[in-house]
């Protein structure tokens, strides 16, 4: 099967899992995740996350839950991201963002009731015989990606960052921290769940951990050219710091590098390889 192909079935399967979670309760709090999730992500981590437990020989249903419960925290972190006292976005995928649409306290809430259900989830999730430590692993590997080490502590020095005083290591451990520790441990997680041996699983994790950064300096590249089409005054990022063709360079070599550590391990799957050529063309 073509790899777009493949994808765009994954991305439906995901859709009705998503859309089963969310659709068990019509409070407004239900409504507001519903909202939040159920509007036209690109599900490019729980698609990361099926291809990566795919590849080593875990089935699309065992592996579900865990991809959405990677999404309600992507979504979590989305919907406090936009709120005024962060990064004060109105607008969301092309919509009003959820605070926009249903107030702060609400966006608030909704954001926190996916993260609390984002574990709810894995807890209820089919347990992988016989390995007992699997779902600790995922519980620890996730939670640590996150929390207050993780995503918490980048979003921190995101919002406290001072350009003046920056290093490129500081910029680096923003996107790290923020955007590519959520895509490194989808890809680990799907890998563990199939019983990937520890090599192999170190490998994923590397090609996972570039790609995730590839990720953000895309996002970073795109606003360098948003921002300057429209005249506005750019949040600083990586893009900006290296120069456009820096910044391009890299993303290319962090693809190359992903794919890298890929083949090193011998791990020939067309649909990782076909995210970092994605990410690449810019
Ligand atoms: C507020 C706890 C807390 C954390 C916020 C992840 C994050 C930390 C903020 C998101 C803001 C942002 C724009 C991060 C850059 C990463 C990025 C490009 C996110 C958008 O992810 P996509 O492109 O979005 O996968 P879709 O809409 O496709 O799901």
């Amino acid at each position: 099967m073509e790899v777009e192909e493949y994808l765009s079935q994954k991305k439906i399967s995901i859709e009705r899992a998503l859309k089963n979670y969310l659709e068990k309760n019509d409070s407004p709090v239900f409504e507001a995740m519903r909202y939040a999730v159920l509007n036209g992500g690109k599900r490019f981590r729980p698609l990361l996350l099926l291809a990566s437990g795919e590849y080593f020989g875990a089935s699309e249903e065992f592996l579900l839950p865990y991809a959405c419960s990677i999404e309600f925290v992507h979504s979590y972190s989305l919907i406090h991201d936009d709120l005024p006292m962060m990064d004060n976005d109105d607008f969301r995928r092309g919509k009003p963002s959820c605070h926009k649409k249903f107030g702060e306290a609400l966006a608030l809430l909704a954001g926190d009731a996916l993260l609390s259900l984002a574990f709810e989830v894995i807890a209820d999730a089919p347990y992988p015989q016989p390995d007992s430590q699997v779902k600790n692993f995922i519980i620890g590997e996730l939670a640590r990606a996150i929390g207050p080490s993780g995503m918490i502590s980048g979003q921190w020095k995101d919002i406290s960052f001072n350009p003046q005083i920056a290093s490129w290591s500081d910029y680096q451990e923003i996107a790290r921290k923020k955007t590519a520790g959520l895509i490194r441990v989808s890809a680990i997680i799907g890998a563990r769940l199939a019983g990937a041996p520890v090599q192999a699983l170190n490998s994923i994790e590397q090609y996972a951990a570039n790609l995730g950064l590839a990720f953000q300096l895309r996002d970073d590249l795109e606003d360098l050219d948003q921002d300057r089409a429209q005249k506005n005054l750019l949040r600083p990022n990586m893009a900006q710091y290296l120069g456009k063709n820096k910044a391009t360079e890299l993303l290319v070599e962090l693809c190359q590098k992903a794919v890298h550590f890929l083949r090193k391990a011998g791990i020939n799957s067309d649909v990782l390889e076909y995210f970092a050529d994605r990410l690449k063309i810019w």
